[in-house]
């Protein structure tokens, strides 16, 4: 770490989307879970900094561009734009958005590069081999006779090229990158795919190509960043979209934040991340990241999501969803639901309902609407007095929300993020349980009990109050409601969270109001909402 900060850093990326279509929920999902993770760190105190952006230097962005008659920039232009806003409209809290036709990208590639051959990393070879359009990548003979030379990822034809071409000597870079992963069993997690990539470096590394030559007659060639003094070739888009996470932060008040923390992306591109771009850094001489996270899919009702079922969870069925049940409802449901391990998760509607009035409508929500309406009720909506008391019964309640909170910030720090939140749900269902048994709205039947009522409410609106606080991360909005109902003055961004957890933060007198209900409580026989458009 340099001077410029007493605080730890912290430094989460998601991958940068290709521009050729509009985002969807596979890219909000990675989007959001980066953001949670990027808040709680934020909230421990630590100097944060969060990317995500887009990466428009792909074939495919010129061949889209084409087929809608503008230029590739005209077309990169227009969604980038639909992804900022969208994250935006998700309230996703990055630092940046980087496009890869940024001059502050591009000129920055073109320096790593030529650092690379100076290394000696980089020499002039010529490749034949099967490209995949549709994925911008080439595959190996026996994975492209393995699917009968279709794409394994979409089933569009593999072409065959042969290209002279720069090549990076990734074979060089094998032993070192063998012996960092297996030095550090958390570079690549979960722990599945990290054995899937042990496994494919043990098989041998080639050296990859890491240009296409300009072709006069050919437009996607002229699309691109230029090789560094070879006007003749412009770098692979992958070459150049790998160094976003470099090059955004390689300025001087930025530089601090290196290495990443978390590379987040999907299975779909590990080989990538967990190879290829740690051998670049070994040659740029860059410390590598703390850990590549590759989680799995989002499917729809069971199925795969793609183009030609048209049955992607898009923008509008988003909005859709937001506008009905909140947009830290859908927050909720994608980062506690995702697909953080190794399996993929469903986006079925009936699932959305259940986890909705679970953990938010009847959990949450109804907990901190009891409360506020006994205090309403009993004590004229003022914060009652706990009376210098903090247990009842067994309940040890700084001890219960102490070790919430404790818990959370541990799985939180694992990239456990559904653990990290449910420490939130499990504490106002503590509450919960703890009004049943102690039945404070009998008690305020005598007069003589008020006191005893307050202890009990006071306590109950204390842990709801920190409950919300492990919550923030996933439903900011919400969270900030309570505070305010509750007369709290809290901003996560100035205040850390082992501050505000320490118990008695609630003053007797403050006001409590109930207001409308935090989630309304959804019919589980109700219609999934219908987007307000016909999705593209
Ligand atoms: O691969 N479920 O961009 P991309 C979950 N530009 N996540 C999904 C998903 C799904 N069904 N579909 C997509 C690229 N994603 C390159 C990356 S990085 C230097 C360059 C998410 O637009 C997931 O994060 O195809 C996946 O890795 C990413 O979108 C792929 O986005």
């Amino acid at each position: 770490m340099t001077s410029q900060s007493s605080q730890s850093t912290y430094y989460v990326t998601t991958p940068i989307y290709y521009v050729n279509d509009k985002p969807h929920i596979g890219h909000c999902y990675t989007t959001l879970v980066a953001d949670v993770a990027a808040r709680f760190a934020r909230f421990t105190g630590r100097d944060a900094f969060f990317l995500t952006g887009t990466d428009e230097h792909a074939e495919k962005v010129v061949e889209s561009a084409q087929k809608n008659s503008v230029t590739p920039i005209q077309w990169a232009d227009q969604n980038a734009a639909e992804f900022e806003k969208a994250f935006a409209d998700l309230n996703c809290s990055n630092d940046d958005f980087i496009r890869t036709t940024q001059p502050r990208h591009t000129e920055k590639v073109q320096a790593y590069i030529a650092r690379m051959q100076e290394k000696g990393d980089v020499y002039l070879g010529d490749y034949v081999g099967w490209f995949d359009p549709s994925q911008e990548e080439y595959v190996t003979e026996n994975v492209a006779r393995e699917h009968d030379y279709k794409s394994p990822v979409t089933g569009r034809d593999l072409v065959k090229r042969t290209e002279r071409n720069y090549f990076f000597k990734l074979s060089a870079y094998q032993e070192q990158l063998l012996a960092h992963i297996e030095k550090n069993p958390g570079f690549i997690k979960p722990e599945g795919r990290r054995n899937e990539v042990l496994g494919r470096i043990r098989d041998g590394l080639q050296d990859v190509p890491i240009s296409r030559a300009v072709d006069e007659n050919d437009p996607a060639s002229q699309w691109g960043i230029l090789m560094p003094e070879d006007p003749t070739h412009r770098i692979y888009v992958w070459i150049d979209a790998l160094i976003n996470y470099r090059s955004a932060v390689d300025t001087d008040e930025r530089r601090r934040y290196w290495p990443a923390d978390v590379h987040l992306i999907a299975k779909d591109i590990l080989w990538f991340h967990a190879v290829i771009w740690p051998c670049m850094l070994m040659s740029l001489g860059l410390e590598l990241p703390g850990c590549v996270y590759a989680h799995s899919y989002w499917i729809r009702e069971g199925r795969k999501m793609s183009k030609s079922l048209g049955n992607f969870v898009d923008l509008p069925t988003i909005d859709a969803y937001c506008d009905k049940f909140g947009r830290d409802a859908f927050r909720w449901f994608l980062v506690t639901q995702g697909p953080m391990g190794a399996n993929d998760s469903d986006f079925a509607h009936s699932k959305f309902v259940e986890v909705y009035n679970a953990d938010l409508a009847n959990g949450m929500g109804n907990a901190a609407s009891r409360v506020s309406n006994m205090i309403g009720k009993y004590f004229d909506g003022a914060c009652p007095d706990p009376q210098g008391r903090t247990t009842w019964d067994d309940y040890d309640w700084p001890a219960l929300a102490s070790a919430a909170v404790e818990n959370a910030l541990a799985r939180a720090d694992e990239m456990d993020l559904p653990g990290a939140l449910a420490e939130g749900v499990k504490l106002a269902a503590q509450v919960d349980g703890f009004i049943h048994k102690t039945e404070p709205f009998k008690l305020a039947r005598d007069e003589s009990k008020l006191p005893d009522v307050g202890v009990i409410l006071y306590q109950c609106a204390e842990a709801l109050r920190i409950a919300s606080l492990i919550m923030w991360p996933a439903i900011p909005d919400r969270a900030a409601e309570i505070w305010k109902r509750f007369s709290c003055d809290i901003d996560p961004a100035r205040v850390s969270i082992a501050e505000l957890a320490q118990w008695g933060g609630l003053k007797p007198g403050d006001s409590i109001v109930k207001g409308d209900p935090l989630f309304m409580r959804a019919d589980p026989k109700e219609a999934a909402p219908e987007p307000a458009e016909a999705s593209a």
